[in-house]
């Protein structure tokens, strides 16, 4: 069974991907990362930093999680992201995303032995 670490990579990192993303990344990426199997995840972010980069967040500042826990830690940087946002419009099977590219602070959860990022919080 896939770990929760591994899920936060596969829903979120996207090291080599673009600085700047073509306005089919999200419908792209989406795809192949597993997110539109069953349904369309409404909200989706990429990080398009090295994997060390976001480990190390879980050792800067912590904030509470949107649901109340405390093992959330909001980046010291900026980070390069992508937000992928399911249109209005779309109808499963066909997950239809606008693409947009910030660079922004992360909120992320972090857990177990090594402490590693578990879940997606936010951006700020
Ligand atoms: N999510 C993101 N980026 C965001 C907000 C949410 O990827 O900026 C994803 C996370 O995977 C999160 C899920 O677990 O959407 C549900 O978020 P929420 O509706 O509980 O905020």
């Amino acid at each position: 069974r896939e770990s929760s670490a591994d899920k936060f990579k596969r829903q979120h990192m996207d090291t080599e991907g673009p600085s700047k993303s073509s306005p089919t990344y999200c419908n792209q990426m989406m795809k192949r990362q597993g997110m539109t199997k069953g349904s369309c995840k409404p909200v989706n972010t990429f990080v398009h930093e090295p994997l060390e980069d976001v480990q190390a967040i879980c050792s800067q500042g912590q904030v509470t999680c949107k649901n109340g826990r405390n093992n959330c830690h909001k980046s010291s940087s900026t980070l390069r992201i992508t937000d992928c946002r399911l249109k209005g419009s779309s109808k499963y099977p066909n997950c239809d995303y606008t693409t947009t590219d910030s660079q922004k602070h992360i909120i992320i959860a972090c857990d177990g032995n090594p402490y590693v990022p578990v879940h997606f919080d936010a951006s700020v």
